[in-house]
């Protein structure tokens, strides 16, 4: 099919030439300047926009495919979303990086000096904003017709940097110079309700009418999604909020109140202003609930507007659409549809039940309880009266079915209940997003395992058959073919061709070379090359990551307990025989999570101390890279040897770094914990570091009376390091994070200390041995090709979107 025939427009050519001709058209007739005076900004935009438009060709032919097969859509509602650079990455998929880097010598500038100038959109906050894109880019390139819903944030995480030796934060105002990747489609805006009152509807008993007292406008764009090998291109549309034409007041303004007669589009610009930079912990603001709303109501009335396109039968809704929620976010869905379909589509209170229920299907991506989000239903009241009406009925019919199953059983009727009633009556989202779905899924195995017999114990009895698992997984052309293109190179050369990229357990074929001397020296080349490239420390020491959000659960500050032992011990003992280690940490915390902030300042001081140390400087080395993103993360990643993995077992329901690290060769030392577990299962146990207690041991610990200080009384050298940091030895924040550690210890990090050293001390006999350790890592990535994004979304579309591919004919 040729879209282009009908409107007379000509091909975009493939070779350096054309490819060179259209950059200069870009430049000229979009830019509005010339060669001779392009800036460094007009050389990148008019690259970006010519490389774009090679997509947006594509973009065409998926798009008149899909509304000619009319498909099952998967809509995917996320808050966050960390998509990364965009250049690179659309070069790589649009097979224009070769004609590209040709092309740009017009400018008198390499690519690499234009990719610079690529911001990447930091609209998420860690490991589930990077999963929503990873998922996004797999589902294009699995060619299944989906769209990721998301809201366009005008400031995204915020940028970090360490002053005066802690966390200091600036906004990202990511798009202040233009997003050349986007596209806008005012003509798809959306007119959202806040607040207001409801009233009842004549000759109705279930049907209400919403009358809001504030209206908002979100207005959409889109950015590409280009599938890998295949035709596809899929769309992340996001949205913004504008404050509507009556919300700016001529007359005040009239009458010289400026600030005034803004005030009400300035309150309807805020919902999308900015990205809450909370990781896994919620604080149930107003904003907050709005932020989620605006997303839902917005999308879902996208999405109906879409399905209406070629189908006139609700019936058919629940057919032609699922939603996957990603986390209980955009659960506030839920009602909505019900909303839609009851009160403005006129559908009885059964049949829209029947369709919400078999549409919509939830991630849950925590065990944390402080991450299972609530809110109180006084605000429920104000801002969603309509919503929260609904919900009360959702939640009498299922506990009528609750009451059904269990007879008599009122304290499961009172845990199971969508209302919590406590000093603070509140609506838990979590179990409004179970009971309103079809499939509730964890994101690892032992997440899965755990929300069955724990957090969700009682929905699971109800439903057992509801509860899956789909273990998380990471773009291999991000993570290993951009990031890592020596290893790829390699890689690809080992193998014999490329299609590991497309299928990742081809990176099995790998085992065999991992006893080939001459193929291991090159595997260490590239891992020494890729270190010299990150100049973070001395290539040839053991660089030892720990990469991710700081968190207590996380536990760097175990980390750091062994840092501080290394310097004790070489201090004790300068002439001894040293591991040389570089200490690489990246992260960034909650800019109001004062322990993890106080965790961040630690470190920095513990580095300091140890730079200016000759005796343990020549062996030890801390680097606190600042502002960790996923551009960072691309530099860092194929530089590991040791990947620290080394949360509380039952904490982290997945990790996605721990992937990213094996794939590229990195060896981990961790817990029995998320997917880890997995990991270890699939490169073997001999070729990982494992420690620590297991999930249930932790919870046994904590139940039955648990005493850091008792760790603390019998192990000298834990005694010692967690002494130097009370003391003040790294600075004033020391006695804080000693106090919490011995107090408390939420965590359990002194229980694990022991364990946790002894494998470090296994992970540097494997280092000193080069061939064992290069065995090792050959095999790590050999071992990883199940923890492909590819296979998460083959997992969820087989068995939970149950969807198939509709292929996207090439343009011949
Ligand atoms: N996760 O990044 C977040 N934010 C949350 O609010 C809750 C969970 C992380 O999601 C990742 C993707 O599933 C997981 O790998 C990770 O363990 C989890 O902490």
């Amino acid at each position: 099919m040729d879209l282009r025939q009908g409107i007379g427009l000509r091909r975009l050519g493939t070779t350096a030439d054309e490819f060179q001709q259209d950059l200069l058209s870009s430049l000229y007739y979009r830019r509005g300047t010339t060669v001779e005076s392009a800036s460094a900004r007009d050389a990148y935009e008019a690259l970006a926009l010519t490389v774009r438009d090679r997509l947006a060709d594509r973009r065409a032919r998926t798009a008149a495919a899909h509304y000619a097969s009319n498909p099952r859509w998967v809509y995917y509602l996320s808050a966050e979303y960390l998509l990364g650079a965009q250049l690179e990455q659309n070069l790589l998929y649009s097979g224009t990086g070769e004609v590209a880097a040709e092309a740009v010598k017009a400018f008198g500038r390499s690519l690499e000096e234009i990719e610079e100038l690529d911001v990447e959109p930091g609209l998420g906050n860690g490991g589930l904003g990077r999963l929503a894109a990873c998922l996004v880019d797999s589902m294009a390139t699995r060619d299944i017709p989906a769209v990721g819903y998301g809201i366009r944030y005008d400031f995204g995480i915020f940028k970090q940097s360490v002053e005066d030796g802690g966390q200091a934060e600036r906004p990202d105002d990511w798009a202040f110079q233009g997003n050349p990747w986007e596209f806008t489609a005012a003509d798809d805006r959306q007119t959202v309700g806040f607040y207001g009152h409801t009233e009842p509807v004549a000759g109705s008993e279930i049907r209400r009418h919403w009358v809001p007292g504030e209206i908002v406008l979100g207005e959409p764009s889109h950015m590409l999604v280009p599938g890998y090998g295949t035709e596809t291109v899929n769309i992340v549309r996001l949205w913004r909020a504008r404050g509507s034409e009556a919300s700016f007041d001529l007359s005040r303004f009239s009458a010289g109140q400026y600030a005034e007669a803004v005030q009400e589009a300035v309150r309807a610009e805020n919902i999308s202003k900015v990205l809450y930079p909370d990781d896994s912990t919620e604080l149930g603001r107003e904003l907050r609930l709005k932020q989620q709303y605006f997303l839902c109501s917005c999308s879902l009335r996208d999405i109906i507007r879409r399905f209406r396109l070629r189908n006139q039968d609700w019936d058919d809704f629940a057919e032609k659409t699922v939603v996957q929620l990603n986390d209980t976010h955009p659960t506030i869905a839920i009602p909505e549809l019900m909303r839609l379909l009851v009160d403005e589509y006129g559908l009885g209170w059964d049949r829209a039940w029947s369709i919400t229920r078999r549409t919509f299907a939830y991630t849950c991506h925590t065990l944390l309880p402080e991450a299972l989000e609530t809110w109180p239903v006084h605000l429920f009241e104000r801002l969603l009266p309509r919503h929260l009406e609904i919900i009360y009925l959702i939640n009498m019919l299922f506990l009528q079915e609750v009451e059904a199953r269990f007879p008599g059983d009122a304290e499961r009727v009172r845990r199971m209940s969508i209302i919590g009633e406590g000093d603070e009556r509140r609506v838990r989202m979590a179990h409004l997003a179970v009971v309103g779905t079809e499939a509730v899924n964890g994101v690892a195995e032992l997440h899965s395992k755990l929300l069955r017999e724990t957090v969700l114990q009682d929905f699971a009895d109800l439903w057992p058959a509801k509860f899956q698992n789909v273990t998380n997984g990471v773009s291999p052309r991000r993570f290993v073919k951009l990031a890592n293109p020596r290893l790829s190179d390699l890689i690809t050369e080992g193998l014999g061709d490329d299609s590991w990229l497309t299928d990742l357990e081809h990176l099995a074929g790998l085992e065999p070379l991992a006893g080939d001397a001459a193929f291991a020296e090159r595997w260490r080349a590239v891992k020494r090359a890729n270190k010299v490239d990150l100049g973070a420390g001395d290539p040839d020491s053991l660089t030892d990551v720990m990469i991710k959000r700081f968190h207590e659960y996380k536990r760097q500050q175990l980390k750091l307990l062994h840092v501080i032992t290394m310097y004790h011990r070489i201090r004790e003992n300068p002439a001894g025989d040293w591991v040389p280690r570089t200490v690489l940490f990246a992260g960034k915390a909650a800019p109001a999570y004062h322990a993890a902030k106080n965790i961040i300042r630690l470190i920095n001081a513990v580095g300091a101390t140890i730079e200016a140390d000759p005796v343990v400087s020549p062996y030890l080395k801390i680097v606190f890279a600042e502002n960790y993103n996923v551009t960072l993360a691309e530099r860092i990643v194929p530089a590991a040897d040791l990947s620290e993995q080394i949360s509380l077992a039952g904490k982290e329901a997945s990790g996605t770094g721990n992937m990213k690290l094996a794939l590229n060769g990195a060896i981990t030392i961790g817990t029995l914990d998320g997917a880890n577990i997995e990991i270890r299962a699939r490169v073997g146990e001999e070729n990982f570091f494992l420690f620590g207690l297991d999930a249930f041991q932790a919870a046994e610990m904590r139940i039955g009376g648990y005493h850091p200080r008792a760790h603390y009384e019998r192990d000298a050298e834990l005694r010692a390091a967690l002494d130097a940091i009370a003391a003040g030895e790294f600075g004033g924040v020391g006695r804080e994070v000693a106090d919490s550690l011995l107090g408390w210890d939420e965590y359990l990090t002194l229980a694990d200390y022991r364990s946790y050293l002894d494998a470090q001390e296994e992970v540097e006999r494997a280092w000193r041995d080069p061939a064992r350790w290069t065995r090792m890592s050959i095999l790590n990535t050999a071992h990883s090709g199940f923890f492909s994004s590819d296979r998460t979304v083959a997992d969820y579309a087989a068995r939970i979107w149950r969807v198939g591919p509709v292929t996207v004919p090439r343009e011949d």
